[in-house]
């Protein structure tokens, strides 16, 4: 194989050597990819059911085998170790085969979210020079296939577009099951295995580098933390790509433990209370917003969730008072879960008290991770005293993918990776999360970077500026509220800006629920916009809530 085809490794920033053989010595690292792991598992589990998705009932056998056939129609179609590829799946038993298939080759999936759009997918593609686009044709909902050929015109290195479903011109998914095929030889443990997206605070998109071996140490963690064995029956509720619910422990994890993945197609409580029924499902995970969908909806359903003993919430704050209701009204145990896709992953205990698993987010998963919580002033905050949460470990990044310039900022010269969160410590080590430093919105864990969306604003011709905060909601923690200031002779329009921001190729989750057009922008003192202020109005109720200013919109 041509070295070149992994030269772009080197621009996904590595730990120093010896903290790097510090780690492999300590067996943390170890010589094992994800195709190992699953090869290990089918050899050791046979027929044990895996994955069951819909009717399907899948054994680790048989995914083992899907595997590598799907590896053998990939190669086929050209795909060699060290190509990235961008995979937009929903939730489906074919996206873990995919994931094993390409871990095989070596080939590395940018792991985009359903609602990713052409501008994400793009920058994505661009960035990567992915050379094909898998994606899924569902039967009703947008086209996914329309929208993966778009990038690929708009992108050259882009030469095939893959469709699982109705996917008419592309590349079916379907067709790529060749198990005659003889693969080449896989990657390292050490290589780059997918890049995780980062919810960013600029305009650009910042992909996380995970490797084999980091990210299946970062597994066997959370394994451990969230007590997964083969009896788990894990519910993917979450798009599964997202490394919480693929990764902590996620689907991976449930794998790694011998248990069961039942993958759920939709969030929604009705369905996967059947799912959870049906399939004595034992753990899951959800963001916060999910979680009070969740509860309010078996105060009415009343479902049989007899089997669930652990439930997962993370992404976003989960406030104490709903952390309360889980235990009594799901009958099941809280953990808490505060991750980042760069790294870091805390977990509550399962032997916490009910007060600490409702009041924190818990400690880091392994004893290797390393942080600190840095005060305004840059000393290290004593305990109980809020700051920048920073960390380094065997598992956290040491920088984005070639972004030599932004990672001089995001990590500090001894390669710790600054979060953005602000958060104290308690005296047992339980992190508390307090707010954030970043210019992001957290929009029921979907990470926002405010940046992308005020440059697109201001493209519009009616903006001469924007400023976009988050409001705080009851359901969603935030909301993402635009704040424009009319151009000279015109009028913006909030309907026609959202509008624009969606014929610019922006995700549906990252346009405004809210435009407030103002006649000045309240400054600081060096004349920037004053955000903090601009937050405190919408708290004060200054501006109308977000229903009345829809319906004054439709007006
Ligand atoms: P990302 O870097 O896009 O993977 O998003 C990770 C960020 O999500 C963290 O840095 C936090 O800001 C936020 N986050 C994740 N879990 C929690 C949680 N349990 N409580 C508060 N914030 C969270
Ligand atoms: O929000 C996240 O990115 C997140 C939340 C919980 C995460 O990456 C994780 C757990 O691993």
């Amino acid at each position: 194989m041509a070295d070149h085809a992994l030269d772009w490794q080197a621009r996904c920033p590595f730990w120093p050597r010896d903290v790097a053989d510090r780690y492999r010595e300590a067996g943390i690292w170890r010589y094992e990819t994800f195709f190992d792991l699953l090869a290990r598992q089918a050899g050791r589990l046979g027929r044990r059911i895996a994955l069951i998705d819909g009717a399907r009932q899948i054994g680790y056998d048989r995914l083992h085998c899907d595997a590598l056939a799907l590896a053998g129609g990939l190669s086929a179609l050209g795909l060699v170790r060290g190509d990235r590829v961008v995979v937009q799946f929903p939730n489906c038993g074919e996206f873990v085969t995919l994931f094993f298939a390409l871990c095989r080759l070596g080939v590395v999936p940018v792991l985009a979210l359903p609602g990713h759009r052409d501008l994400e997918l793009g920058q994505f593609a661009d960035f990567t020079g992915a050379r094909a686009i898998l994606t899924a044709q569902e039967p009703k909902g947008y086209d996914m296939v329309a929208l993966a050929r778009r990038v690929q015109e708009r992108v050259p290195s882009v030469r095939h577009v893959v469709a699982l479903g109705d996917g008419r011109d592309a590349t079916p998914f379907d067709s790529l099951f060749r198990p005659d095929l003889p693969l080449p030889a896989g990657p390292n443990a050490e290589d780059v295995a997918c890049f995780q997206i980062s919810g960013g605070t600029t305009g650009v998109p910042k992909l996380i580098p995970r490797r084999h071996m980091e990210y299946l140490y970062n597994i066997r963690m959370a394994v451990a933390a969230s007590g997964l064995d083969g009896d788990t029956r894990y519910l993917c509720v979450l798009p599964m790509m997202h490394n919480f619910p693929m990764a902590c422990p996620g689907f991976l994890g449930t794998l790694w433990a011998g248990g069961t993945v039942v993958v759920a197609p939709e969030p929604e409580a009705g369905i996967c209370f059947d799912l959870i029924a049906r399939h004595r499902v034992t753990m899951t995970a959800l963001v916060p917003p999910l979680a009070l969908l969740w509860l309010d909806a078996q105060a009415g359903l009343g479902a049989d969730l007899s089997s669930l003993q652990l439930l997962q919430v993370g992404g976003a704050k989960l406030n104490p008072s709903s952390a309360r209701r889980i235990r009594p009204e799901l009958g099941c145990q809280l953990q808490q879960v505060f991750g980042m896709a760069e790294g870091l992953v805390c977990f509550t205990a399962l032997t916490d008290s009910e007060e600490r698993i409702v009041n924190t987010q818990g400690r880091p998963m392994s004893p290797w991770d390393e942080l600190r919580i840095i005060r305004p002033d840059g000393r290290e905050a004593a305990i109980g005293e809020p700051g920048e949460l920073q960390v380094r470990g065997p598992y956290t990044i040491r920088g984005y993918y070639d972004m030599a310039g932004h990672n001089a900022q995001a990590f500090t010269a001894d390669g710790f990776y600054r979060s953005g969160d602000i958060a104290r410590r308690d005296a047992d080590g339980a992190i508390i999360v307090e707010g954030r430093a970043k210019d992001q919105v957290n929009r029921g864990g979907e990470k926002i970077g405010v940046d992308e969306v005020e440059d697109l604003l201001v493209a519009h011709a009616s903006v001469l500026d924007a400023a976009v905060v988050g409001r705080p909601d009851a359901l969603m923690g935030e909301r993402l509220c635009a704040f424009v200031l009319a151009a000279p002779g015109t009028t913006p329009r909030p309907g026609a800006l959202r509008r624009h921001l969606a014929e610019a190729g922006l995700a549906a989750f990252k346009i405004p629920d809210e435009v407030i057009v103002l006649d000045r922008f309240p400054q600081t003192g060096v004349g920037k916009v004053n955000k903090r202020q601009l937050r405190e109005q919408l708290r004060e109720a200054h501006f109308p809530d977000p229903v009345a200013a829809r319906q004054e919109e439709s007006a």
